[in-house]
């Protein structure tokens, strides 16, 4: 009997402050795991591309592997990860990352293990936590916001099955814009055609490497299935991460649907969709949300 007194308040709890049945799990980084003994190798070659971050936006680009962001790292918290990075731009390169170990010559902030043009450089990172952390450039100030960015995710050796999503948030600098839609080329002296103007942030502030709905890929959920969020922020503005529609709890054990990152911050959370809809999700700063920072969840039965 007390058993089951104790179970009622438990789930009526749980409808009362979510309003959707089944709980949202915290996730947690702050257990070490012990060193799985495996070694993950991953090959980054820096390039400079043309990069479209949307109909008519095409952008001069700093990539990792050409793309912004570059390619999620994935590996399994315990693991050591070997990546050689090697410089195919014209400018320093390095590529650095946060919550693991490394040398500090290796720490992609000084001339060892920063990349020259035509120069391969090889950084080891020892994980123990699991979590997602973003990667980055760390030879200029230019670097990250040019596009040399992306996800590191260190899997649980233990987490539950979840349909995965990973979020980078990241500002692109309006000035190495080739051309933006609506906008007179100063080069062709021509306005492209294919997109429209959307004012004076648009496309400057990028999910995964795109802006606006139009341009994102759909994030994909389902009703009843473990959805597992990890999202970084790695331009120069903070943003912040509001899911319409749903609420997780926060490493606190707070009660939220939008959480705040500064540059360099990160979060992993989860969430048990249970209404299904093409949900919005977005930056809640309206100034990002009208410079593109505006995506769907797409959450089917
Ligand atoms: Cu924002």
């Amino acid at each position: 009997m007390k058993r089951l007194i104790l179970g009622l308040a438990v789930s009526v709890g749980l409808c009362v402050s979510c309003g959707q049945p089944g709980p949202s799990a915290p996730y947690l980084t702050r257990r070490a795991y012990a060193p799985t003994g495996r070694t993950v190798t991953v090959d980054l070659e820096a390039r400079d591309v043309r990069w479209e971050v949307g109909p008519s936006a095409i952008y001069n680009a700093w990539t990792y592997n050409g793309t912004i962001p570059g390619p999620t790292i994935e590996a399994t918290a315990g693991d050591t990860i070997v990546v050689r990075l090697t410089n195919r731009s014209a400018h320093p390169v390095s590529v650095h990352t946060h919550l693991v170990d490394f040398a500090q010559s290796e720490d992609g902030a000084d001339a060892p293990s920063i990349a020259m043009p035509g120069q391969t450089v090889s950084v080891t990172w020892f994980t123990r936590h699991a979590g997602v952390v973003p990667y980055h450039d760390h030879a200029s100030e230019q670097g990250v916001r040019r596009g040399l960015h992306g996800a590191l995710v260190l899997h649980a050796p233990d987490e539950a099955p979840a349909m995965e999503q990973v979020v980078v948030l990241s500002d692109l600098d309006q000035t190495a814009f080739e051309q933006l839609p609506g906008v007179v080329n100063p080069r062709t002296g021509m306005i492209p055609d294919g997109g429209t103007y959307r004012g004076e942030h648009q496309y400057m502030h990028v999910i995964n490497g795109r802006a606006y709905e139009d341009s994102i890929p759909l994030f994909r959920g389902q009703v009843g299935r473990l959805s597992r969020w990890r999202v970084v922020s790695i331009g120069v503005e903070a943003h912040t991460w509001h899911i319409h529609g749903h609420r997780w709890l926060d490493a606190a054990g707070e009660l939220t649907d939008n959480i705040q990152l500064a540059p360099g911050m990160y979060n992993t959370f989860e969430v048990t969709p249970s209404r299904a809809g093409n949900w919005m999700v977005h930056c809640h700063f309206p100034n990002h949300m009208a410079g593109g920072m505006m995506a769907r969840f797409e959450v089917t039965p």
